[in-house]
């Protein structure tokens, strides 16, 4: 029998700074119910949906920051997005600023989960590479993400939703061929990635005229080489004079790209995935028990410290 998973990419465009999480969630609504009229199974929503990229801002305040981040999942503000989410029968994947405590300790994390169609959150993830600085550099635009969020501590898990093996990277992550190999290995059909891109933050390594394309090779090459579905979804547009990318795709197997947005505003594209497609790459080409060789890779597992940023 074959099974397929409809899913819906939902981008988003700019949310402003002074937007409240009911004013945003009113939007994801709005697109969740496009979406079911589709019949989709589940719908992806970005990294950091519910507010506006704050990271590009440098607050001392801890008060202040911690206003930008949910203490609780649901809570007031996202209750009803959950609840449509059971009333329709769909599900969804969210990121969010998470404000967790562990052991008396207040943690900060980059989040993202997958809620099922009966509206039980069934997976997180903590975001593992996180890009940006934790100082102010001297240039146009800041990417603070260090100073806000801590290196997630939940791995790479997979999650069985929808009919599916689900898993989660965010953002940065996506770059990174260990977050889809570690996936992979376990077996991953489909990959929820949420994602504010920034252009022109003026950096001396400042790629922009490659950004979409090193969106996309992300994707497709993440894709093809661990034979699961993705899902990318932007935050995209000008968000308080900063531009980001959109770009919003759904990838195959294959590694080709079956839809993708082309507005950077909030759009809703929708594809039925096979998951036969998966299973045939996984047979075949990348049959990881037949054919691939870690025994003889002559792997050094080590951390290459921690780093700094070249200034
Ligand atoms: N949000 C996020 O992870 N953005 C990064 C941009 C980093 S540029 C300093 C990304 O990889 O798209």
């Amino acid at each position: 029998m074959s099974r397929s998973v409809k899913v819906a990419a939902a981008q988003l465009g700019p949310i402003g700074r002074s937007k409240s999480r009911e004013a945003v969630v009113r939007r994801l609504i709005e697109l969740m119910r496009e979406a079911a009229d589709w019949g989709v199974d589940v719908i992806v929503y970005p990294e950091l949906a519910l507010t506006t990229f704050f990271p590009r801002w440098a607050i001392e305040d801890e008060e202040e920051i911690d206003s930008w981040f949910e203490a609780e999942m649901p809570n007031a503000a996202t209750q009803p997005l959950f609840e449509e989410a059971k009333r329709l029968g769909i599900g969804f994947h969210l990121g969010y600023a998470e404000l967790a405590w562990q052991d008396g300790v207040k943690h900060r994390f980059n989040t993202a989960i997958i809620v099922d169609k009966a509206g039980g959150i069934v997976g997180k993830f903590r975001k593992i590479h996180i890009p940006g600085h934790n100082e102010v550099l001297d240039r146009p635009g800041q990417h603070l993400e260090k100073k806000y969020f801590e290196v997630g501590d939940l791995g790479f898990p997979v999650y069985q939703a929808f009919g599916a093996t689900c898993g989660m990277a965010i953002c940065n992550d996506r770059r990174w061929p260990e977050t889809w190999r570690v996936m992979g290995l376990q077996g991953v059909e489909m990959v929820f990635c949420g994602y504010n891109t920034p252009v022109g933050l003026g950096d001396p390594y400042d790629l922009d005229a490659l950004t979409l394309f090193h969106n996309q090779l992300s994707f497709q090459a993440g894709c093809y080489q661990n034979a699961t579905w993705a899902v990318g979804v932007a935050k995209a547009g000008c968000e308080e004079g900063f531009n980001m990318i959109g770009q919003s795709m759904i990838v195959a197997p294959s590694g080709e790209v079956v839809a993708m947005c082309n507005t950077i505003e909030d759009e809703l594209i929708v594809h039925k995935c096979d998951l036969g497609r998966s299973a045939e790459y996984k047979r075949d080409i990348f049959n990881f028990a037949y054919h691939r060789r870690p025994e003889h890779y002559g792997l050094i597992v080590e951390r290459t410290g921690a780093g700094s940023p070249e200034k």
